[in-house]
């Protein structure tokens, strides 16, 4: 299997993270491809159509793409039940809450690196900011217990969210008033698979 990637990206974070957690990191290439909004690699296009990474080209079988796709996916083949049936939901609705933290986060990011400082909108990044300080408040205090349960996707998924704030936004201070959000995630930041990924400039 071939993962495409491109530099620090918390959505290919979440697979790799999985292909360690499984037990499969030795059987994925990793290969670098340009994942512009504006002008995507032609090979990022030709497995995604939307032009995002990670896609995952399998062989003799169509290419997956979305990380949710592609770590659950990664899941079945493993047999390592990431997304575990008695709690199904919660788990996704946790990899969602996650997921909609780095689309947010990322966002931001697109904003003032791909417009001009007189034409980024402050409102709009603040709008952004907003979904993801109520989705942080929401893992305080809806989520600890599950967070602090048995390994599965929506730990992993919060795992790299946390860690993109850490990297990309990090003077928002993401940890205040999160103090037991902010104390699992020191303990979860410890798992090799994590320590393994960390982003990097
Ligand atoms: N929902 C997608 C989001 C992936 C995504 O936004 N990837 C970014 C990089 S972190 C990307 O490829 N951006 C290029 C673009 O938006 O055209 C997933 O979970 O895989």
């Amino acid at each position: 299997m071939k993962l495409l990637k491109h530099g620090p990206s918390p959505f290919v974070r979440k697979v790799v993270v999985t292909l360690h957690e499984t037990g499969q990191i030795g059987d994925v290439e990793q290969i670098d491809v340009v994942a512009s909004p504006m002008a995507p690699d032609p090979a990022l296009t030709s497995a995604n159509p939307v032009g995002k990474i990670p896609a995952l080209i399998r062989e003799n079988a169509p290419a997956l793409y979305d990380s949710r796709v592609i770590c659950r996916y990664l899941d079945a083949k493993a047999g390592a039940n990431l997304y575990p049936e008695g709690r199904i939901w919660d788990t996704l609705t946790l990899e969602a809450t996650a997921d909609g933290i780095l689309e947010a986060a990322l966002l931001i990011i697109y904003e003032e690196r791909f417009r001009s400082p007189e034409n980024a909108s402050m409102e709009w990044i603040e709008g952004q900011w907003g979904k993801v300080s109520r989705a942080l408040d929401a893992l305080e205090t809806r989520w600890m217990s599950h967070l602090n349960g048995p390994l599965d996707m929506g730990q992993i998924a919060v795992g790299c969210a946390l860690g993109y704030l850490d990297f990309r936004h990090d003077v928002r201070g993401w940890r205040t008033g999160h103090d037991a959000l902010a104390q699992w995630y020191a303990r979860f930041s410890e798992r090799e698979s994590m320590k393994a990924t960390q982003p990097t400039a």
